[in-house]
């Protein structure tokens, strides 16, 4: 505490993942918090059903939230809760800090829900006026929560915020400044409490440590482990390779081969059925995956054949179906990821991430191996118009630090996706693809090997190319027209497909310049998504043909042709910078 706020302490502004043990996520976003605890307790019952066996209660675990007005009054919370209620979350313990105060004040003005009755209509369990100070009061509450397995449990807990505080108790200034130095010795006086500045009398930390109760709570738990182990040694093992994370030994061969029987077959079709394809190859292997998508499944193609719904009387599935909850559903999979045992993946239309945006962004900020689905990638959606058209969104995942992008262009790129972002345990990925179908494209062993390089050549000239057009996803298949025309009309073209660019940028500066020689300078980048942030691969000199606008409610190929992104345009664009 002493070194609260400061560099790289454990006491940061607020809780930050990895910070410290006890630290189970990052904080700070109001509701999401509650909405990681909710993801964690319904990991916490998947797994239980998974594993659990007769007389081997082996995942057994409560998990303990605290929410506040902020958490209320965001939208999110109404999101997660809802479906909390819904799927019957029963060993979830909210204690909601109910002091009346937010920043700007008393929330009389603008937070007037009646929340127990808010709560009850989720069909939660909810424990109301308790005395937030009063320790047996929370006790008792905390039991009758235990109890009640069917439900989750909300503890309202009346509190005063800067409790003794005589001059500023109940007041928004106690929300985050400190009190000051008289204030300070006044609250001391108030709570009579004579010990120095950072000075913990041993009964009171005697009191509060948890080593010998966490101790014994570990001994037995091993004891049971063993037990477990003993009983059932294939589970016992499997449970241990889940909770750490590790993919399955042959996952690496099964996969690859999976990749070079889709180069061999060559299919043309849309890259979300391709996605559907790989989670079909990859799914069987992994039951550490956890799907879902936000009312979208028939149209995300996020089902495969070994879907089992997890619903609220039996949660052993690995799918959830999220309802209409972009937000809540990509802040429960940060949970779940957190909490550990699986692989959590989950869609919709990638206009709507920004729904889910923060949540995106702290997956990232806690390196979290999530599995971000967003298919109706572009334009190429077609007659639903700009609504559902995203244009900006792939350029603010892409800004994302620690994000992968991937937005491949056929079948094979779809898998090899899939594959890289399963394997990668520093961070999550954002998988983008198309509502149209899409053409296979020719790939040589070690173009096919350059793939989970994030970008490649895909097609090369003789000699030293005089251009290179950059392509992605649904556009790589028009570049590469563009590329055989103007290979034909005697230019040097190379075409570079760039799945992925931030794996493309952690390649060696060797690769990086073997796959675009800076000494090469007539470049086009071809995305229907927003122009700018190719300029930092084909440079001021270069051409962007992509999006600076919203788009049009038409069917697809014809906003392909009103956007430019035809061979024809290519081409010409190509030639005007030779
Ligand atoms: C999504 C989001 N919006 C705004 C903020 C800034 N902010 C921090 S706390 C807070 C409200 C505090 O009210 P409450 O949750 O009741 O906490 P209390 O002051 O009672 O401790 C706000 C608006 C934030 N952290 N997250
Ligand atoms: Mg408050």
């Amino acid at each position: 505490m002493k070194s609260f706020r400061q560099l790289h302490s454990k006491t940061a502004g607020h809780p930050e993942y990895g910070y410290a043990p006890g630290i189970e996520t990052t904080t700070g976003p109001l509701g999401q918090g509650m909405t990681n605890a909710i993801g964690m307790a319904l990991a916490e019952k998947t797994l239980a059903a998974q594993f659990n066996r007769p007389g081997h209660n082996i995942i057994d675990h409560h998990t303990y939230t605290f929410l506040g007005d902020g958490c209320l009054m965001e939208g999110i919370s109404h999101e997660a809760c809802s479906l909390a209620g819904t799927l019957g979350i029963g060993k979830l313990i909210a204690f909601y800090d109910d002091n009346g105060i937010s920043i700007d004040g008393e929330v009389e003005g603008w937070f007037t829900d009646d929340t127990p009755k808010r709560f009850e209509a989720y069909g939660w369990q909810v424990i109301p006026a308790i005395d937030g100070h009063d320790a047996d009061a929370l006790f008792a509450a905390i039991e009758a929560a235990k109890s009640n397995t069917e439900q989750p449990t909300l503890i309202c807990c009346k509190t005063i915020i800067g409790f003794g505080s005589p001059n500023k108790q109940g007041k928004e200034d106690c929300h985050g400044a400190p009190l000051g130095a008289d204030e300070i010795a006044l609250a001391r006086k108030e709570l009579d409490w004579t010990y120095g500045a950072f000075d913990i009398p041993a009964e009171v930390y005697e009191e509060w440590s948890a080593l010998d109760a966490g101790d014994d709570a570990e001994q037995i738990w091993n004891q049971s482990f063993n037990a477990y182990h003993k009983a059932h040694p294939d589970l016992a093992t499997e449970l241990l390779r889940r909770v750490a994370g590790d993919l399955p030994a042959d996952f690496e061969a099964q996969a690859q081969a999976y990749v070079e029987q889709l180069q061999a077959e060559g299919s043309n079709i849309a890259s979300r059925k391709a996605s559907q394809n790989s989670i079909n190859a990859f799914g069987p292997l992994l039951p550490e995956l956890l799907g879902g998508s936000a009312d979208l499944a028939g149209s995300n193609l996020t089902k495969w054949s070994g879907t089992k719904g997890i619903t609220r009387d039996d949660a052993s599935g690995n799918y959830v179906f999220y309802g209409v909850r972009e937000f809540a559903m990509s802040a429960m999979m940060n949970g779940m990821a957190l909490h550990g045992g699986f692989i959590p993946y989950g869609a919709t239309f990638l206009v709507f991430m920004e729904y889910a945006r923060n949540a995106v962004r702290m997956a990232a900020l806690m390196r979290q191996r999530v599995l971000f689905v967003y298919t109706h990638d572009s334009i190429g959606l077609g007659e639903d118009g700009p609504t559902h058209q995203p244009v900006e969104q792939i350029a603010n995942l892409r800004l994302t630090p620690h994000l992968d992008t991937w937005r491949p262009c056929d079948t094979v790129e779809s898998a090899v996706a899939w594959k890289t972002a399963l394997q990668r345990t520093d961070g999550p990925s954002a998988l983008i693809f198309s509502r149209q179908n899409l053409s296979h494209q020719q790939r040589n062993a070690s173009q096919l090997a350059n793939v989970n390089r994030g970008g490649y050549i895909l097609q090369d000239c003789q000699g030293v190319p005089e251009a290179i057009i950059i392509a992605t996803g649904s556009e790589v298949g028009i570049a590469q027209q563009a590329t055989d025309t103007l290979t034909k009309q005697g230019h040097r073209v190379r075409l570079v497909s760039m799945p992925c660019t931030e794996l493309f940028e952690r390649q060696d500066a060797e690769y990086q310049a073997h796959v675009l020689p800076p000494s090469i300078t007539a470049r086009v980048a071809v995305e229907a998504a927003h122009t700018d942030y190719w300029y930092k691969y084909v440079g001021l000199a270069g051409k962007v043909i992509g999006m600076t606008d919203f788009g049009a409610s038409a069917p697809a190929h014809e906003l392909f042709k009103m956007y430019g992104f035809t061979a024809d345009n290519i081409a010409t664009t190509v030639t005007e910078l030779l």
